[in-house]
């Protein structure tokens, strides 16, 4: 044996004992950088100096210096693997959430709905009291529902009133996200006969740019009622009725003539303006009245889109923003407030 090969079982035999003194993955990984790791470690040093030996001496030092790295380097494995799942349970168990402990909090507060989701709950049951059922439709829906049933045809120049966000699927602006709820009105008509009393409340998509009043992602509710006999006198009282149980007495409700191509005749729906009463304010845009929604008589051709014989039955539709219902409500002056995400004015309402 010569002593090049008595080193070498020397920084085996020691390296060995780090190994399997290493406490940590990190720790083990710098004793095999020391060992086995490169030009600098012990045996790459030992390994360099088999130039000064004959030969024979040298292939015997040589061999034992491979056989000394191939058993630290099995060690090191063996080590790395047992390690590494003692961490990943030590990681568990710290990571481990207590789903049954009680926190006590002396102030400890309760959340709520937003006032939005508040709004059209309210909505929904101030209807479902006068007897309309509540309905719903998909938030992407084609171009066929949001727009030509609702008689606008293809480059119909009355799509320009909404601006669409389009989504990539199918044919090009084929699938969209839908402007406003309208387009459930043509699903409830298509899925049960007259008579019809149904609201159906919703999220909106359109290009605005958000201000005071208008965002990109808004809801409305929209009401229609099929049925024989129904005249714009009552949808007039609908409104009328809507607007004292919500809003109370204090604020005021007109009807403008209006043009929507689904309805005819159609109308605005505005309320006075809270902020100003009246008399003219950012809010309102100085014309002291806060426009809500627009309504009509349902259009014959709508009827025909959705199988139902115009000769036999009439009916009204309408749509209100249920952000801006919400903000009349609660004297909010700006609806981007909504999205802010400030717990100070969420925890208001
Ligand atoms: C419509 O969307 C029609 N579908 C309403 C309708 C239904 C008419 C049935 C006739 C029959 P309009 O684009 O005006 O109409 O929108 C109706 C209401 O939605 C607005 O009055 C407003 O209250 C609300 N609204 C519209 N755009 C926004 C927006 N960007 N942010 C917040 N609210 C909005």
């Amino acid at each position: 044996m010569t002593a090049l090969a008595d080193e070498v079982a020397a920084v085996e035999a020691d390296g060995l004992g780090r190994v399997a003194a290493a406490r940590s993955v990190a720790e083990l990984r710098l004793v095999e950088q020391e060992l086995v790791g490169g030009k600098r470690s012990a045996l790459a040093l030992l390994n360099s100096r088999l130039g000064q030996l004959d030969v024979e001496e040298r292939k015997e030092a040589g061999r034992s210096i491979n056989a000394a790295r191939s058993r630290v380097q099995a060690a090191v494995a063996d080590r790395a693997e047992k390690l590494a799942a003692g961490e990943r349970a030590a990681r568990i168990e710290a990571e481990r959430l207590d789903l049954t402990e009680v926190i006590e909090r002396r102030h400890a507060t309760r959340g709520h709905r937003h006032l939005v989701t508040q709004a059209r709950d309210e909505l929904e049951d101030l209807f479902v009291a006068m007897g309309y059922e509540v309905a719903e439709g998909p938030e992407v829906e084609t171009d066929w529902y949001n727009f030509e049933a609702l008689n606008m045809p293809p480059a119909h120049p009355a799509r320009s009133m909404w601006d669409t966000l389009y989504v990539r699927l199918g044919a090009a602006e084929s699938t969209l996200l839908r402007t406003h709820t309208s387009p459930v009105q043509i699903r409830v008509m298509q899925s049960q006969p007259p008579p019809i009393y149904i609201v159906a409340p919703g999220r909106c998509y359109r290009r605005d740019t958000p201000d005071a009043r208008h965002l990109p992602v808004f809801h409305q509710i929209e009401g229609l009622v099929v049925d024989r006999g129904i005249t714009f006198g009552d949808l007039a009282g609908t409104i009328e009725a809507f607007t004292s149980a919500y809003f109370g007495p204090n604020i005021h409700s007109r009807l403008r003539p209006s043009f929507f191509p689904f309805t005819e005749p159609s109308a605005e729906f505005e309320v006075s303006c809270i902020f100003c009463e009246g008399r003219g304010c950012r809010v309102c845009s100085q014309s002291g009245w806060i426009e809500l929604g627009g309504c009509g008589m349902v259009d014959p051709n709508v009827f025909a889109a959705a199988g139902i014989d115009p000769e036999e039955y009439s009916g009204f539709a309408f749509g209100f923003g249920i952000d801006r219902c919400a903000m009349m409500r609660h004297d909010i002056d700006d609806i981007r407030h909504f999205i802010a995400n400030d717990i100070r004015f969420l925890e208001q309402f």
